[in-house]
């Protein structure tokens, strides 16, 4: 069975509450599948404010949905209620109808300090509350130049591998984002994406082929309508998690095209 691609819109903290509505309009109409292409399904993360406009505009387009598209929220608290103020829990974002959620972006882990033991709380309420996780991971710059990649990437991953269940692996999403190639323009070569997935699906799997055979893989850092359709082919990408370009329409509608 083929797996089915995601291609995911990261609007990290972007966007209007015009913007969001013209973006779930646009895209809910959008016939991504072409004959031929691969089943693909289209998740937009706007910033968490506006997942309840985009669920509202997202249900009235419902009878006229031509592609599978769904919502995520950017980040949620590992709690499940209580005082922590400003912080949104996996609870509410299921009463919003939000079905997935990214978790441990490289973004999150610089700037707000967020560990790998706090990122598989966050996985593990994800779960109790029916929303997929979407598992971000990747090596800085340094670790990439001095051969470190493959260590990062093992302990970004540890715990997720030592304590999810089989079911929970098969429906976790990983996205692969190099933080030196976020928002930079510079990616890796199309061998090294392929080369990494590889690893990742191996290194997370451990040879489980059940797993191996669903888990779904993104691709994310600097992708474009140029350089997708290239990144696309790797046969174990999956799809893309887009940050800046999928703030265009054209553009995120170009990239999901090629897939
Ligand atoms: C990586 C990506 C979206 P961009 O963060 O997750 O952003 O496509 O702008 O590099």
């Amino acid at each position: 069975m083929m797996r089915k691609g995601i291609i995911a819109a990261n609007w990290k903290m972007n966007g209007t509450h015009t913007e969001v509505t013209q973006f779930v309009n646009a895209l809910a109409t959008f016939a991504a599948e072409t004959p031929g292409t691969k089943p693909v399904e289209v998740v937009f993360a706007p910033p968490a404010i506006y997942l309840d406009l985009a669920q509202a505009n997202l249900a009235q387009q419902s009878s006229n949905l031509a592609t599978p598209f769904s919502l995520a929220a950017q980040d949620a608290s590992q709690h499940d209620n209580g005082a922590y103020t400003g912080e949104i829990s996996m609870a509410m974002l299921r009463d919003m109808n939000c079905q997935h959620v990214i978790l441990g972006h490289s973004e999150r882990r610089q700037y707000f300090a967020e560990t790998n033991a706090v990122i598989y709380e966050k996985i593990t309420a994800a779960f109790n509350h029916g929303i997929t996780p979407i598992l971000c991971i990747g090596e800085q710059d340094q670790d990439n130049q001095q051969g470190k990649t493959t260590d990062v990437l093992t302990e970004q991953l540890a715990l997720a591998i030592e304590k999810l269940s089989e079911n929970q692996k098969q429906q976790i999403i990983i996205a692969y984002e190099p933080v030196w190639a976020i928002g930079t323009g510079r990616t890796p070569s199309i061998d090294d994406i392929e080369k990494i997935h590889q690893k990742i699906r191996s290194i997370f799997t451990q040879n489980n082929d059940t797993i191996a055979r669903d888990l779904r893989i993104l691709y994310g850092g600097s992708v474009n309508p140029d350089n997708a359709s290239a990144i696309f082919k790797c046969p174990n990408v999956d799809g893309a998690l887009v940050g800046g370009a999928s703030l265009k329409i054209d553009s995120f509608k170009q990239i999901i095209k090629a897939y």
